[in-house]
């Protein structure tokens, strides 16, 4: 962990801080999924079994969540439980509303950017997730650009993502990241994943076929002065990955919906993914859940060879 002594507000785990002092791999996970990406019970049981996946790679898993005043780093499962109960209203924390929550007490979980920030604080260098937040159809006029890309931007660590939601205009994310130096690195492919799908065709200038190749490129471009985050992309696992073309008219359907709705800011993200369960009738849940622990996986397999990786 970094020398620098940490605010008191801010409550690393015993098991995360011991792994972090050693220099063991630990691998952060964002607690938004839980709360507002996936309905109980999968929210609870894909929250497990991504902190399973993450111990099955040889590394620690540090699921992040705001509690009464406190941002903790390393939830147990008891605070799992809780941001995964069905009813219960938890504020959704992207990186800004850090402060205000924190001060207003209370439960809340937390988006990738108010994730890395907190990871990043803790010296955690790895993160896995389901897909970034990006760049909304239609910012042209709503301005609708997650808050993620400005904190991949800034925050030193390898993301793990099935790349950006299928919702987003992808080539548009894709440019942002380019623009805000954010290298995005696919692992076993050629092209951008497209969340639900395999493919968004869009091509990639970067590939790793294992884990030690992307904890080279990792180290590197962490060592490198200046340098934010990187994005290590991996495909949906193939056999529930959803062909583009059967996704994108459930997709027009839900994001005309939330248009007319109106539903806006932090709430668009949930309303849309709700949506598409339904009227994909769960094959998107299963997807989603699939590739969550799936990344979870790597992200753990990237830290570890991160932790026994020489750059120099
Ligand atoms: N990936 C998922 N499900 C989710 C999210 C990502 O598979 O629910 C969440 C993440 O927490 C991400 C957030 O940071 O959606 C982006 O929200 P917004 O578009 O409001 O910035
Ligand atoms: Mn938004």
């Amino acid at each position: 962990m970094r020398g620098i002594p940490l605010p008191s507000w801010l409550h690393v785990s015993a098991e995360v801080a011991a792994a972090l002092s050693d220099g063991r791999a630990v691998v952060a996970l964002e607690s938004s999924l839980i709360a507002q990406g996936l309905p109980s019970p999968h929210n609870l049981e894909t929250a497990l079994a991504a902190e399973a996946a993450v111990r099955l790679s040889g590394a620690i898993p540090a699921t992040v969540a705001l509690v009464d005043g406190t941002a903790v780093v390393g939830s147990d499962p008891d605070l799992l439980e809780r941001l995964a109960e069905p009813g219960t209203a938890i504020a959704k924390a992207a990186a800004r509303d850090l402060g205000p929550l924190l001060a207003a007490g209370g439960l809340a979980s937390t988006t990738v950017s108010a994730t890395l920030r907190l990871a990043a604080m803790a010296g955690i260098r790895v993160m896995a997730t389901g897909g970034i937040g990006g760049v909304h159809r239609g910012a042209a006029w709503s301005y609708d650009v997650s808050s993620d890309l400005e904190a991949l931007a800034r925050e030193p660590l390898a993301v793990v993502c099935s790349g950006a939601k299928s919702i987003l205009d992808l080539p548009a994310t894709m440019e942002v990241l380019e623009t805000r130096g954010v290298p995005v690195v696919g692992y076993r492919t050629d092209r951008l994943p497209a969340f639900y799908s395999t493919d968004s065709n869009l091509p990639l200038t970067h590939r790793v076929d294992d884990p030690a190749q992307a904890a080279r490129a990792v180290n590197l471009h962490l060592s490198l002065p200046g340098s934010g985050g990187l994005l290590l992309v991996q495909p949906p696992p193939a056999e529930l990955a959803i062909p583009a073309d059967e996704l994108d008219l459930w997709i027009s359907e839900a994001v005309a919906a939330a248009a007319a709705e109106p539903v806006s800011g932090g709430a668009v993200t949930p309303f849309i993914l709700g949506r598409l369960a339904v009227a994909s009738d769960g094959r998107t849940l299963r997807v989603n859940i699939g590739l969550i622990v799936a990344n979870a996986r790597l992200g753990g397999e990237l830290a570890v060879a991160m932790a026994s990786t020489l750059t120099d």
